[in-house]
Order: structure tokens, then C-alpha cells, then sequence
């Protein structure tokens, strides 16, 4: 550490090239390296001029009370759902999000996902490699181009995810707070969407608005043959909503990105054959994740020398 370098607090873990970079040029304190974080908070607490964060941990409030001098926040991510951006606007912090930069990814994994659970692929791979097929032919699985796609959340993501599904022959219909100039129909409420859909895909921020906007009515609307496809987060979705309508089978299944408690997913999700889980891994490609660190490094630069961060929200 140089003592002359400003320094940043590291919340949780990130990838160890970010890391590095970061050494070379703050003076890093890892939060989750201290014995006694509440401990080094009240000592150093005043010292500390920016955080850098992941998009799904965030920033407790609580924190940033203890870090007067703190005026920046560098996200590893879009997701601004953990940081309380109305208490960051009144005292003055600028955050900044790795925009754009996951959205191709992320996107991707949408379809992936889509594609994935319609034609069975992880059973189908087992299978294959089970040497079963020698004995027994494999079993018929689900169209999904030309079905209909309803996309909760039409910002960079969601459009992206349209383009990839109009690509696929699909029906795309959407929600967001305001009409877009976009060939696809506007629904007025997920449960419209829901209703209209064959998969529906949460593309929606994890803010309060949408705290388990997807519940046992907007499941029953999406029906038996419907799929619920989630790379949003967790929180959009009431997960005991969801488990009972997969037992119950009033849905057909879920391709889930995202669970309310990361890295917990609930037994009864683990145990059901109608849904396809990964963890967390929209952004996680070696190209994207590159691409985000660069871009915490770059804002984290830029605000200690100018001030100002570049992509900041
Ligand atoms: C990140 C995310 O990969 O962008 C976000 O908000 O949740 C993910 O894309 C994650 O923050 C990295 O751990």
C-alpha cells in the first residue's frame, strides 16, 4: 500500500485480475477480509473516498454512514437493486454501472436458456451419455421458434432478448413503464403478458416496484404450457408461488438464472424436473467479465482524477 493513494473499500470478493489492477492504484481494504468489519469501519471508516461493489451484493446503507468521505461507488454490474440510490443522490455519490457491456451476454443466455429447456437439452445430453440411446430412442421435446415470447422489461437487455427471439420466427409482446417505437404489442400488465406468452422472461430491475411482481396470479395467467424464464432477479419472483405452481404443474416449467437468496436455492427448486437451473451467470463470460473490469477500473480512475466517473447512472 502506498500511503499517498486514495483509498477504496472492496465489499465482496472480485475477479483477481480487478483486484490486482485496483492495488496498483488505491489503497484497497477488503470489508470481508476483517476480522471485526465493524471494528474497522468505526477506526477508518472516515477514510475511505470509494467502494467498488458487485451488481447482486451492493452496498448496505449502513455502511455508507460510516464512510463520510465516500463519493463514489464503481458497480461490477447493471443491477443497482442493493444500493440505495436515494440516499447516494442526497449526499452526493456517483455510481457507475458496466453499461452495455453484459447486455449481448445476458441476452444470450435468455435464448440458451429458452432453447434449453424446450428441447430438453440437459436430459437429452445425460442420455446421450449414458449410453442409454443404444437400448431405447430419445423422448419428443417442445418446439420453441415461432412461439410466443413476452418480455417483462423492455430496457438494453430486453430488446436485445427480442431481437435474438424475433430471429427465432417468435411473437414478441412486452411491459415497460412507457411505449417504446418497437414492432412488438405493449401489454399493459405482466398479467396481460403472462397470459399472451409461451415462455415469459424477466428482463426487469430488482427494485421495490417489482418485489414478487410474479406471483400465483401472474402464473396461473401464464398457464400449463407456459415457461417462466428468469435473468433478472430472484426478487421479481414470489419463490413459493413459483415452487407450488412447478409442483402442481399449473406451469410447465422455469429456466431460473436468479433465486431470491444467492447463492441458496430452496431444496424444493433443486428437486424438480421441470426446471432448469444456473447460477447467476448472465454476464459470466471471460470476454464480458474483461470488459466490466476495465470499466470499474476506468471509472474509478476517472473519478479520482477529474471528479467525475464515466458511466455513471
Ligand atoms: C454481475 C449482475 O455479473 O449486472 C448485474 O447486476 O448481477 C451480474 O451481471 C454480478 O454482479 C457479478 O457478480
Amino acid at each position: 500500500m502506498n500511503a499517498s493513494q486514495p483509498q477504496i473499500l472492496i465489499i465482496q470478493p472480485l475477479m483477481p485480475q480487478l483486484d490486482a489492477k485496483l492495488s496498483q492504484h488505491f489503497q484497497c481494504h477488503r470489508l470481508y477480509d476483517y476480522q471485526d468489519p465493524a471494528l474497522f469501519l468505526q477506526r477508518q471508516g472516515k477514510d475511505i473516498q470509494g467502494i467498488v461493489t458487485r451488481g447482486d451484493v451492493g452496498v448496505e446503507t449502513a455502511i455508507l454512514e460510516q464512510l463520510p468521505a465516500c463519493k463514489a461507488i464503481a458497480v461490477f454490474g447493471v443491477g443497482t437493486d442493493r444500493i440505495d440510490l436515494r440516499y447516494t443522490t442526497e449526499h452526493g455519490i456517483q455510481v457507475s454501472i458496466t453499461s452495455d457491456i453484459l447486455t449481448d451476454d445476458v441476452a444470450d443466455l435468455a435464448m440458451t436458456l429458452t432453447l434449453a429447456f424446450s428441447r430438453n437439452l440437459v436430459a437429452n445430453h445425460l442420455f446421450a451419455r449414458s449410453g442409454e440411446w443404444e437400448s431405447t430412442g430419445a423422448s419428443l421435446a417442445t418446439k420453441a421458434s415461432g412461439k410466443r415470447m413476452g418480455i417483462a422489461g423492455l430496457g438494453a437487455i430486453g430488446l436485445a432478448i427480442a431481437r435474438r427471439a424475433e430471429a427465432f420466427g417468435m411473437e414478441v409482446a412486452y411491459t415497460a413503464r412507457s411505449a417504446k417505437d418497437v414492432p412488438y404489442k405493449r401489454c399493459d400488465n405482466i398479467e396481460q403478458l403472462a397470459a399472451f406468452s409461451d415462455f415469459l422472461v424477466l428482463s426487469l430491475p430488482g427494485s421495490p416496484e417489482n418485489l414478487q411482481l410474479v406471483d400465483a396470479r401472474v402464473l396461473a395467467a401464464l398457464g400449463k404450457e407456459g415457461v417462466l424464464i428468469n435473468i433478472a432477479r430472484g426478487t421479481v419472483v414470489n419463490e413459493n408461488d413459483l415452487i407450488q405452481a412447478l409442483q402442481q404443474g399449473t406451469i410447465k416449467g422455469a429456466a431460473l438464472d436468479v433465486f431470491a437468496q444467492e447463492p441458496v436455492i430452496p431444496a424444493a427448486l433443486r428437486e424438480l424436473d421441470n426446471v432448469l437451473l444456473t447460477p447467476h451467470i448472465g454476464s459470466a463470460t471471460h470476454e464480458t467479465r474483461e470488459g466490466m473490469a476495465n470499466n470499474v477500473l476506468e471509472n474509478m480512475l476517472a473519478f479520482f482524477s477529474t471528479g467525475k466517473m464515466l458511466t455513471a447512472i
